[in-house]
């Protein structure tokens, strides 16, 4: 097992352009100012393409975008601003559209402005793309395309069963990422993010990501909640190759509507992710059980054979790399005041 010591998080040096095959001139990212989207730029300043972000600070922040913004185009706006949507795309080679409501419970709670975020937004953003003629979209899907189907490991071609708004608006947006090709002869392709995990990911609502909140909890010396008997798993995969995947997917040689699983292939269990925690930031802190989240899946984990036969794609950054890096970034963070 590493120890946090090992490994020092640098800015500098978190680049996953180096995979970049140095072929995009401009690039648009929607929701750039994200948790993944903001990432997705810097590796593109870092590779000298130009940047231009569509971000209307939603959920996303400028705090992210602090180290970029003086590089790059930044219109503060919604997806839905067509006008504002258009001037952005012009002279981009690639679209990478991560704008979205991300949120599952504010999609039941809100089904039609979701829908129209997610799905119009969507739509929107492939006809930007045809009327400018956009070489290629990078669409950023999810895998709770899958719902609650019991079949593991999750392959793309497999039978879904969406199960929230979101993953329903999900669902929808990669058939228009399909159609965008099959019947105006657009390049699109669309990754489904297993949970992605990592620097500047916002730990403040109980629906966060968990290894955030654990984070928080970690550095704050609290107890966290596990729901259910934390033998639930998830595949955790560090943002820097998700990044990695993004890139690939932006420059690969076939995107004809492909979806993609942009997962590691392993799965850890949410006790074991605690006890990990507390073994590489020295804590003994016993986590409070609550009853497990209506909707909550037992086990999930990736498919990966496809993202490696069509982008090439394999992880640079094994769980307790991530984990580590992951920390220590909070722990800056913290000690800097920032979040
Ligand atoms: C992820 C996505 C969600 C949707 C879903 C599809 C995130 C943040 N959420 O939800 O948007 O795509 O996958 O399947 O990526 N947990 C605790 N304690 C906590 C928080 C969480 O025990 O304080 C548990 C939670 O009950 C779940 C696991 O940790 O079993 C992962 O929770 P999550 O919210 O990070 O992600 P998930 O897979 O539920």
């Amino acid at each position: 097992m590493c120890s946090a010591v090992e490994w020092t998080f640098n800015e500098h040096e978190f680049n996953p352009a180096r995979q970049m095959s140095h072929q995009l001139k401009r690039a648009l990212v929607t929701g750039g100012a994200g948790f993944i989207g903001s990432h997705i730029v810097d590796a593109l300043i870092s590779d000298g393409c130009q940047v231009t972000v569509l971000d209307n600070l939603s959920t996303g922040s400028d705090l992210n975008l602090a180290a970029a913004m003086d590089q790059i185009t930044f219109y503060n706006g919604d997806i839905r601003d067509r006008q504002m949507l258009e001037k952005a795309v012009e002279d981009c080679d690639v679209i990478f559209h991560l704008a979205a409501m991300v949120s599952v419970p504010q999609t039941i709670d809100d089904p039609v402005e979701s829908a129209l975020i997610n799905e119009m937004g969507t739509l929107y953003v492939l006809e930007a793309a045809r009327k400018k003629n956009i070489r290629r979209v990078v669409f950023s899907s999810s895998c709770a395309v899958y719902g609650d189907t019991p079949q593991l490991p999750k392959i793309e071609s497999m039978p879904l069963n969406p199960c929230s708004p979101y993953a329903v608006q999900k669902r929808t947006a990669e058939r228009y990422m399909r159609l965008g090709c099959e019947l105006y002869g657009l390049e699109t392709i669309s990754l489904r993010y297993f949970n992605v995990y990592g620097p500047r990911q916002d730990p403040s609502s109980p629906y966060s990501g968990v290894i955030s909140i654990f984070m928080k909890m970690a550095l704050g010396n609290q107890s966290p909640v596990i729901y259910g008997d934390g033998n639930q798993s998830r595949d955790f995969i560090y943002v820097a190759d998700v990044v990695a995947a993004n890139l690939l997917a932006a420059t690969s040689a076939s995107a004809k509507g492909e979806i993609v699983n942009i997962g590691t292939g392993s799965s850890i269990g949410i006790n074991q992710l605690w006890d990990l925690i507390c073994s590489f930031s020295g804590l003994t802190i016993k986590p409070q059980h609550q009853p497990a989240r209506p909707g909550d899946i037992y086990a999930s984990v990736a498919d990966t054979r496809h993202a490696k036969s069509l982008l090439g794609f394999n992880i640079d950054y094994p769980f307790e790399t991530g984990l580590a890096l992951t920390y220590q970034w909070y722990q800056k963070e913290q000690k800097s005041g920032h979040r």
